[in-house]
């Protein structure tokens, strides 16, 4: 049970091959750290004041600082980094189009537990994706180098076809260890969760995940990020936000007109409605693989599948 690295060459292709095979691969050494130092230095203000989270699951003594669009331009870029949207877009493919799900640094302080084992599609209320139907597609960007000590995540490769709501011990994961710079992705299918930290210094992770754009997001960017910096921001990464249509209707506006456009200010020249035709003829190529689900190694409850 290993997690598969690529080298920074690796193509989008590449990495969504291994994203089917295992739900989850490591690219290292993508960026140079002094790109995501510089991330976080603008966004030190909001770091340090960021509360600690509030339940178990959050972490008691993990900091999630999100809007990193609006707080950040650094960040801008590395959500939009040509890898990831290849990436994603072939993980996602088989849907209209993708979107953005979350941006968020995660802090994991020293002393805090492992976080609870789960799905990142459980935030979808549960609903039991057919396995081989992908909906999420993440990334975690090693804003520190990532070690077991210092709470990598970690992960299950190969659980993305494991039975749902499965319960997993430490035991059963591999760390994601990776030097800043890297970047982990792994599928909203795939058990993994928040490693302990039993280190002094505090674990940075750049948490940015993309979802079909049938989905509600995780983070309202429409309200995280406001109208007025909007505006200007670039086209590709505005639609990646929510701007634009999922499918063949999702997110018109009034007299079905372009998010977009609304935004923008500018004038009936697009409509807000997507091509009818194309969606369908999208679904009907696609068949989502139903199949037994293998036993994992060492299943530690017997209540499951
Ligand atoms: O920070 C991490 O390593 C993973 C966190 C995570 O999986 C989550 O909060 O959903
Ligand atoms: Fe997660």
């Amino acid at each position: 049970m290993s997690i598969p690295r690529l080298t920074a060459g690796a193509s989008g292709r590449d990495v969504a091959d291994a994203l089917a095979e295992q739900g989850c691969a490591i690219v290292e050494k993508v960026v140079a750290p002094a790109l995501l130092d510089r991330a976080r230095a603008e966004l030190q203000p909001y770091l340090d004041v960021t509360p600690v989270g509030p339940d178990d699951f959050a972490g008691r003594r993990t900091r999630r600082t999100g809007g990193l669009i609006a707080r950040s331009a650094t960040c801008r870029d590395i959500i939009t980094h040509p890898l990831v949207i290849d990436a994603v877009g072939g993980v996602l493919g088989h849907a209209t189009s993708f979107q953005l799900h979350l941006t968020q640094v995660i802090a994991i302080g020293p002393g805090e537990p492992a976080q609870l084992v789960h799905r990142d599609q459980w935030a979808f209320d549960f609903f039991p994706f057919p396995s081989g139907y992908e909906v999420q597609c993440n990334t975690i960007w090693a804003m520190t180098d990532f070690t077991e000590a210092n709470g990598a995540t970690r992960l299950v490769p190969g659980s993305h076809r494991f039975e749902d709501r499965r319960e997993f011990q430490e035991h059963d994961t591999v760390p994601a260890e990776m030097p800043a710079g890297s970047v982990l992705f792994y599928t909203g299918s795939l058990y993994h969760g928040a490693g302990a930290n039993r280190s002094d210094d505090t674990r940075f992770g750049l948490n940015i995940t993309y979802a079909v754009s049938w989905l509600r997001q995780e983070e309202n960017q429409y309200l995280s990020v406001p109208a007025e910096i909007a505006r200007t921001l670039p086209e590709p990464l505005l639609r990646l936000m929510g701007y634009a249509r999922g499918a063949y209707a999702l997110g018109y506006v009034d007299d079905l007109r372009d998010p977009l456009e609304v935004l923008l200010g500018t004038t009936g020249a697009r409509a807000g409605l997507g091509d009818l035709a194309a969606a369908e003829e999208r679904a009907r190529g696609f068949t989502p693989r139903i199949e037994r689900t293998p036993r994992s190694p060492d299943r530690t409850r017997d209540s499951a599948g």
